[in-house]
């Protein structure tokens, strides 16, 4: 079971970003509705940083939301008055999406943890952005989970976000994503774990998308992820979220070790996702046309 995190109310959708400018509800208790009808568990509120606005977007927009569906939120926001103004109003335990280790980020929002009771993301970027390797990753979870355990934030309520970084661009991004993955059990078993899931095809044709989203997937489940950011509207996505699939999961978690099945013996939802492991492990190099090849 992965819990799923709906991220289609977001600020760069092309329906919902006007909505928010225009305080128009509609469109965003639409897809409030959606998510709570297909079983996603939080929804992700992401205003963007919002300079101006922001606090007055947070908050209607968090007391739009929980009018219509009975579902707890995920706070999207690098604006920490707008964060702050969110969590005012929301009931029950919210998610703080996220804090970083740049040290005004851990300073200003990671005590609102504490201060509101909530859930929160550690997003793995700290003072010269992104980590380099799985080890960099590791050091720091590690000193995250140190600074909020020092607030007195249990470690249970702490959710570290890897990063996920476009196929297109970093294989070896992709890579040390995964192997970080496979550590984080050892480093701090109490933590939880959240990838943004549609990273990883950013860049990636858009009709494709859903096919690297779900293979990734797969392979970070190998390893217990927890948590991820999703697209509602992706059925199979969610299906695989409830350990669906089992058959095509048993055949990604065999190739990650090693395996290699026969392609002429693979119907082609299985190739599809045949194809798109190969090129998630670095073995295949990634190209628009990879499912062709
Ligand atoms: N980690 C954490 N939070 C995150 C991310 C993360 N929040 C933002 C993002 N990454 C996850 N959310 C999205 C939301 C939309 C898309 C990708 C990631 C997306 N949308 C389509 C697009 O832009 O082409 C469609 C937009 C639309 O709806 O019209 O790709 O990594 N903690």
């Amino acid at each position: 079971m992965v819990v799923c995190v709906g991220e289609n109310i977001n600020v760069m959708s092309k329906t919902i970003g006007p909505a928010m400018k225009e305080r128009k509800a509609e469109p965003i208790v639409e897809m409030a509705k959606h998510q709570e009808k297909v079983g996603i568990d939080y929804l992700d509120l992401n205003i963007g940083p919002s300079r101006k606005a922001g606090q007055e977007v947070m908050d209607w927009i968090v007391k739009l939301v929980q009018g219509v569906v009975n579902k707890p939120m995920s706070l999207d926001t690098t604006n920490p008055e707008a964060m702050e103004a969110g969590l005012k109003v929301h009931k029950g335990k919210a998610l703080i999406n996220s804090v970083s280790l740049q040290p005004e980020r851990l300073e200003r929002v990671l005590p609102m943890a504490k201060t509101y009771n909530a859930h929160v993301i550690g997003l793995l970027w700290g003072k010269e952005g992104m980590p380099r390797d799985a080890n960099e990753r590791a050091a720091m979870a590690v000193d995250f989970i140190y600074q909020a355990n020092n607030l007195g934030i249990p470690t249970e309520d702490i959710w570290i976000d890897p990063i996920v970084s476009p196929v297109s661009v970093e294989i070896n991004q992709v890579l040390s994503c995964l192997e970080f993955m496979s550590m984080l059990k050892d480093i701090a078993p109490e933590a939880k774990s959240i990838v943004g899931l549609s990273n990883i095809s950013n860049g990636t044709p858009a009709n494709l998308r859903p096919i690297l989203n779900r293979a990734y997937l797969v392979m970070l489940m190998k390893y217990g992820l927890y948590s991820a950011i999703v697209d509602a509207y992706d059925e199979e996505i969610l299906r695989i979220c409830r350990d669906g699939l089992a058959e095509i999961v048993s055949m990604v978690h065999r190739m990650m070790d090693g395996d290699e099945p026969d392609p002429k013996k693979l119907t082609p939802k299985e190739l599809e996702y045949y194809k798109s492991t190969k090129v998630l492990l670095g073995k295949t190099l990634y190209s628009h046309s990879w499912l062709e090849l």
